[in-house]
């Protein structure tokens, strides 16, 4: 059976999902590209299968699930060796769960305020009350660096999936290693790991890419 990603490569949970898919070393991936700027997310043949027209969107099977956080999890349990990348120890899992949400709750929604008026909106610079969300969001994640990753000694799901989005962040507002130290340090070190070479790399390029041609 092929697990068919839908996605394109400049979108951070895409990225996240890829990162995932490489670390667990699933093979025989389908990759369907959906060009959101091209409103290929809005055709039918996709909203049939999300009605919420976001990507990443995964088909395993009869199975379809969207949203990075869910499918991430998902393919930890059903093709991960082990739960390593997001271990079942209620409170491990609970700070990996507060992660995950930090990502969607407010990493996220702070990379898309500054993002879509450039792409979508006819912006060729960023406001500067969207830019203060990344300072913030970028604050309160060099706070919770305690530890080498964001949930404690080891490499989990919070680290893959915040990565995809703080990489994109920093493109837009490189964070400053005298102010955010830990946060420096960790995106150095999610940088360096394989599956970031190996599945963020290019479409992190390509996002920059995008960017920096829409900017005045
Ligand atoms: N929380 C979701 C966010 C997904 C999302 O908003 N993806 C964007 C691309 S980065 C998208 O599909 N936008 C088009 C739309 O929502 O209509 C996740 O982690 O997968």
């Amino acid at each position: 059976m092929v697990l068919t990603l839908y996605g394109m490569d400049a979108s951070s949970p895409v990225r996240a999902v890829k990162m995932v898919i490489n670390k667990l070393n699933i093979p025989d991936i389908e990759y369907i590209q959906i060009n959101l700027l091209k409103g290929e997310h809005t055709y039918d043949s996709f909203l049939e299968m999300n009605p919420q027209h976001s990507i990443p969107t995964i088909k395993d099977g009869d199975f379809i699930i969207w949203d990075s956080h869910a499918i991430t999890a998902y393919l930890v349990s059903t093709y991960g060796d082990d739960d390593s990348l997001n271990p079942t120890e209620p409170k491990q899992r609970a700070v990996i769960d507060q992660r995950l949400h930090f990502d969607s709750g407010v990493l996220f929604p702070a990379l898309r305020q500054n993002v879509v008026p450039i792409l979508f909106g006819g912006q060729n610079s960023f406001d500067q009350k969207s830019l203060d969300q990344l300072s913030s969001s970028y604050e309160l994640a060099d706070k919770f660096l305690t530890h080498t990753w964001l949930a404690g000694d080891n490499l989990t799901l919070a680290d893959i999936c915040c990565y995809a989005t703080i990489s994109s962040m920093n493109v837009l507002l490189p964070v400053d290693v005298e102010m955010y130290p830990n946060l420096a340090d960790w995106l150095q070190r999610c940088s360096e790991q394989d599956f970031a070479v190996n599945a963020n790399e290019k479409g992190l390029a390509i996002f920059r890419d995008i960017i920096y041609s829409k900017l005045a």
